[in-house]
Formats: C-alpha cells, sequence, structure tokens
C-alpha cells in the first residue's frame, strides 16, 4: 500500500512536471524566437475593442485553494482563458466577457478609464477572430509591441505562454490550436509592481497597464526569416556585415540580399538556419542627421522576400570624442519619456512618435534620450527618417534588486528583445544599460553582466549609462565623477541636479569636474520644474523664469566642461508621476518639461534651443 501511494505521489509530480512543461515551455523559449522587422511582414492587426474584466482577486486564475487554473490538466471551465459560457439555465458561470465592458487596443487601461487611473493588478482581454484562410503549411503568429508587465496569453483556451518586462515585444505561435472561425485570444495582463522585476517597486514615471503597444497576427512560410542584421562592420566604413537566421531548416538554405539602389545582391547558404556575411560597400552615403539616407533593403529566400529600409553609418570614439562617419560630433539631444501628455497616456501610434520628434527638432536636436525603458518601433523608425541620432535604454531604474538572479534574468532578457528588435536601426548609437543605480559589488556585477551581454548581440554601437556625480569631501565645490562601471563603458554619462534638488542655478558655473575617464562624457540629464503660466522672480521655485535661469546657468557650466560631448536635458514635455503630488503645481505631473501637457512651449524651451543654434554652427 505504501509502495502504491509512493507510486501514485511519483506519477503525480511527473504529471504536474509534464503539464507545467506544456504550458511554460513555449513562453520560455519565445524571446529568441522574436520575430523581426514586423512592418515588412504579411499580418493583421488585432487593434480595435477588446472586452475586459478587471480581476484585482485573480479570481480567473486561481481556484478557491489559490491553486492556478492553468496547471491543471483540464482546466476547469472557471478559469477566465476559457471564456465559457453557460451551456444551458442551471450551469453556474460567474464571468462573461461578451458582458463586461470594452476598451480600445492599443492603450493604457488607466488613461481610457477614470476608474482605472491608480489600478495596478490584474485585467484580463480577450477578442475573437476569424481566420478562414490559412493555406496548409503555413505558419500564424500572435506579435505583442508590449504588455506592461506580465503577460500570459491563452488561444482558444489553451497557454501559448508568458512574457515578462513592460516594453518589448514578444511572440508566439498559434497555427496548431488555430479555427477558421470563432477563435478566442485571452490575455492577462499583471502591472503590479514588485521588488525583482525591472523596473522595480520605485520608479518616477506611470505604471501605465495594458496591451500598450500593438497586437497583431503575423502569417509565416514553413521556412521563414526570422531576423537579420545588416549593418556597417565596426570600425570599417567600407563593409557591410551581418547575419539571416531562418527559423528553423536544413543546411543549403539559399538567401539572396539585395540593395537595388547600390547595384548590390549578394547570395549566401545557410548552415543550421543560419549565415554571416560581409560585403563591400560600394559607393555608399552615410546616414547621418544631416543625410538621414535609408536604402531599400530586400531579403529573400525561395520562400518569402521581406523589405525594409535601413541606413548605413559608423559610430566609434577616440579618447573624449565621439565620431560619426568618422567625423566628432556633439550631441545636442533631449531626453523624452513615452506619453502623449495631451491625450493623456502612454503614446502608442506613429503619430505620437512624430509629435514628439517633431518639438525634438524644432529644439534644435541631432539627438535623443528615450528614457527610461525601449520606446515603440515607431519611434526608431521615424528617429531613421527624421536625422535623429538615438540613446535606448533598459528600465535597470534606481534601486533594482541587485542580488535577484530573477531581476538579472528580466534585464537581460529586455536586453535582448530591445536589440533583436532595433540592430538595423542607424538612429541608435548608444544601448545604455541603467539610470542612476547606487554603486557596489552587487551593482557591478549586474551591469558587468548585461555589458557582456549585449557584447554579443551587437558589437557596432557604444555602450553606456546614466550615471550619477558626488562631491569631493575635501572640497565641496568640486564635483566627481568615477563610478567604476565606467571603465566597462564607451560613454560616460551622468545625471546632475545642481540648482533644482540642492544649491541654487546661480552655483553651477562655479563647479570644477573632475571626470577621471578619458572617454567621451554625456550630461544625460539636468533640469528643474517649471509650471507652464506660472511668472515670477528667476529664484521662485516652479515659475518659467526658474527654469530658465537654471538653464542659463548651466549651460554656462556645460560650456566650460571640455570633455562634454552632448546633453539630454530632464526632459521634453510633462509627464505623469505618482511621486509628484504638490496641489496646484504638479497634482501627479514631473512639471520638469520645457513643454507642458498642453502641447505649449516654456521659456526654458527657447533658452536650450539658442544654445542648440550656437552649437549647431561651432560644432556642425
Ligand atoms: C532623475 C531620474 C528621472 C526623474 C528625474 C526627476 O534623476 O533619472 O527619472 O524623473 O530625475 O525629475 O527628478
Amino acid at each position: 500500500m505504501k509502495l502504491q501511494n509512493c507510486l501514485n505521489q511519483l506519477f503525480r509530480t511527473f504529471a504536474c512536471q509534464l503539464v507545467l512543461g506544456l504550458f511554460l515551455l513555449p513562453g520560455l523559449a519565445q524571446s529568441q524566437n522574436l520575430l523581426t522587422n514586423t512592418p515588412g511582414r504579411h499580418s493583421l492587426s488585432l487593434g480595435g475593442s477588446w472586452n475586459y474584466i478587471v480581476d484585482p482577486y485573480q479570481t480567473g486564475y486561481y481556484n478557491y485553494r489559490l491553486e492556478p487554473y492553468d496547471q491543471q490538466k483540464e482546466p476547469s471551465t472557471s478559469a477566465f482563458f476559457m471564456n465559457h459560457h453557460a451551456r444551458d439555465k442551471t450551469e453556474l458561470v460567474e464571468y462573461d466577457f461578451d458582458k463586461s465592458a470594452s476598451m480600445t487596443l492599443p492603450g493604457d487601461w488607466n488613461s481610457q478609464k477614470e476608474n482605472l487611473q491608480y489600478y495596478e493588478g490584474t485585467v484580463w482581454f480577450k477578442r475573437s477572430f476569424d481566420y478562414p484562410d490559412l493555406r496548409a503549411g503555413r505558419r500564424l503568429f500572435v506579435y505583442f509591441g508590449a504588455v506592461n508587465y506580465r503577460a500570459e496569453v491563452y488561444l482558444n483556451g489553451h497557454k501559448l505562454g508568458l512574457h515578462e518586462g513592460g516594453f518589448t515585444p514578444f511572440n508566439f505561435e498559434l497555427t496548431t490550436l488555430l479555427r477558421p472561425r470563432d477563435n478566442f485570444l485571452v490575455v492577462k495582463v499583471d502591472n503590479q509592481r514588485f521588488k525583482e522585476a525591472v523596473p522595480t517597486l520605485n520608479t518616477d514615471w506611470w505604471n501605465y497597464g495594458g496591451i500598450t503597444r500593438e497586437v497583431s497576427l503575423i502569417e509565416e512560410p514553413p521556412t521563414f526569416i526570422q531576423d537579420y542584421l545588416i549593418q556597417l562592420k565596426k570600425n570599417d566604413g567600407n563593409t557591410l556585415a551581418g547575419h539571416v537566421r531562418l527559423n528553423a531548416a536544413p543546411d543549403g538554405e539559399a538567401v539572396q540580399i539585395e540593395i537595388p539602389e547600390l547595384g548590390l545582391k549578394h547570395q549566401l547558404v545557410t548552415h543550421g538556419g543560419y549565415a554571416e556575411f560581409e560585403i563591400p560597400a560600394g559607393k555608399i552615403s552615410y546616414w547621418s542627421p544631416e543625410s538621414p539616407k535609408l536604402y531599400e533593403v530586400l531579403v529573400s529566400t525561395r520562400h518569402q522576400r521581406l523589405r525594409e529600409d535601413i541606413g548605413f553609418r559608423t559610430i566609434s570614439t577616440a579618447g573624449p570624442n565621439i565620431l560619426l562617419n568618422g567625423k566628432s560630433i556633439y550631441l545636442r539631444g533631449i531626453s523624452i519619456h513615452e506619453e502623449n501628455a495631451q491625450r493623456g497616456g502612454r503614446a502608442y501610434s506613429e503619430a505620437d512618435a512624430l509629435v514628439a520628434l517633431t518639438w525634438a527638432k524644432e529644439l534644435g536636436c541631432n539627438y535623443v534620450r528615450l528614457a527610461h525603458y525601449p520606446h515603440n518601433e515607431h519611434m526608431l523608425r521615424l528617429a531613421d527618417k527624421m536625422g535623429l541620432l538615438v540613446w535606448e535604454e533598459i528600465p535597470v531604474y534606481w534601486t533594482v534588486d541587485f542580488a535577484s538572479a530573477a531581476a538579472l534574468k528580466s534585464a537581460r532578457q529586455q536586453l535582448t528583445e530591445a536589440i533583436t528588435r532595433d540592430k538595423n536601426r542607424a538612429s541608435i548609437i548608444i544601448w545604455s544599460m541603467a539610470n542612476e543605480t547606487p554603486p557596489s559589488d552587487l551593482r557591478n556585477h549586474f551591469l558587468r553582466k548585461l555589458i557582456e551581454h549585449s557584447k554579443t548581440l551587437d558589437t557596432t554601437r557604444l555602450l553606456s549609462a546614466a550615471l550619477e556625480r558626488h562631491e569631493d569631501k575635501g572640497d565641496p565645490s568640486t564635483q566627481i565623477i568615477d563610478d567604476a562601471i565606467g571603465e566597462q563603458l564607451d560613454i560616460v554619462a551622468f545625471n546632475q541636479y545642481i540648482g533644482w534638488y540642492g544649491g541654487k542655478p546661480e552655483d553651477a558655473p562655479k563647479v570644477k569636474w573632475d571626470i577621471r575617464f578619458n572617454k567621451p562624457v554625456l550630461m544625460s540629464e539636468f533640469g528643474g520644474s517649471a509650471l507652464q503660466g506660472l511668472h515670477g522672480a528667476r529664484d521662485e521655485r516652479w515659475t518659467e523664469e526658474y527654469q530658465e535661469y537654471l538653464y542659463q546657468q548651466t549651460l554656462l557650466m556645460v560650456q566650460a566642461m571640455p570633455q562634454l560631448r552632448g546633453l539630454s536635458p530632464w526632459i521634453l514635455s510633462d509627464f505623469r508621476s505618482p511621486k509628484r503630488l504638490l496641489p496646484g503645481i504638479q497634482d501627479g505631473w514631473n512639471r520638469k518639461g520645457l513643454i507642458s501637457n498642453r502641447g505649449i512651449k516654456k521659456k526654458a524651451f527657447f533658452t536650450l534651443r539658442a544654445f542648440y543654434d550656437k552649437m549647431a554652427t561651432q560644432y556642425p
């Protein structure tokens, strides 16, 4: 009897692991399988109206013993992902997507529904669709631009996988579960903050929840082009280098790379679904902010052809200089959060991206810092077209749990997904690992792992992180930049708020800087808050005059810093932050924008613009 019990137990454990494996494996495997150049693929948007259920107790996920339904062999019809409807009048069913409210996706829930403004927790989304025409052998994927923070995705009652990280894309294959009609896709979204998440519990921005970027169905042939890289080789403006990866393929699959305008046609043959190449670039025109030249690139196999507009430029450093196509440049930048302040909520559309980048251009920028997480792909594609250099960042922000293996795993995954998605964008010159993280051995280890990891994914960009300065104990007028992680970075960037969080604006030009690296240096943030329309003396907090004066004084300091190769002041426009609570002034907004949440420019906008106009002529 004892033996029988033991065998039963063993069987249950095995069965449980098998079920867990079946449910979870696709999710774990997904980030290697990210489809890139999605705008160039055959796809169908699932944007529009989705039904949703707000579920703060996760009633649709756990039974009353708090056991997850999706880890049971035959999930109960009480599980919301079963999208069950009562078969007759006797059956008890306590949810109904079709009778629940709806919201428009992509979009966050906080800005769309007043009662969800502060909500952090689980919301279930459901959308039904038909897909009658999937030809034999073809494959179908569901692609999410981003879901904040944790997404569990189910089709027709079966789990496709799980994704964590609120600002990067992921996809799951649907093919075997698909029906011609009446499919139901259910997504459980949870934006609850937690310590080991990236970002962690504490941030200075709104934790917008939801399916915040586009959702689409992408159809592929049986053997398809998963991903490719095509950029100028590191430090070599005459060679195009990269690789093509098929989803899986026998050896010997032929791939063709074409750039018609350059008369370039190159044949590759895959080994294990993968091929690398180096091709003479010929008479190529380099991409730059002044001349953002993009070429039509075609990548094809006998099954499919993908097209994409790609620019080519080199980026490197020499001592304190940043060299774009071999020429020293000064980065006239601005930091940007991904928010449409006027409409309210997370920015998601190309039109949103155009508003922000047009403002940056008006400000005289040649560069933007996309803070504090990877932005929507629209931003990068537009930056490529408009000629803006880009700093892209992952949300390793402030007090991420550097001791946690789960946090490191998540940060690595977000970095992988960001670089995988954006590595062909000429605009991106910097991958940033972190923002204002407190130095310690654990932090250094964590960031080193990320630095090593990013080098395995892309060697052509410069690596940086927004660090902090500290005061010289013996001489308070001296500020030191010596964060040990700077040794591993190509560019040392630091944030400073002299005149706002400490001291007065007029202290700034008196500061002596002791920067202990022979590398290019960027001031990745400075600034102060002003309520647009509030006027007063230049020493009166919150007035436009205070902010203007702070910019004037900081820019005097900036001009006396010979190692500095650029700035990205904080920030283009006011943005929502639950930490900013001063009534009548902040009311839930961080007011450091140069433009208000109504789209009105503050005085400091023009101060910075005048400085950038001057820099553009001095440092063309
Ligand atoms: C910082 C942070 C940024 C904040 C900003 C502020 O140093 O990097 O996320 O929003 O300061 O306004 O205090």
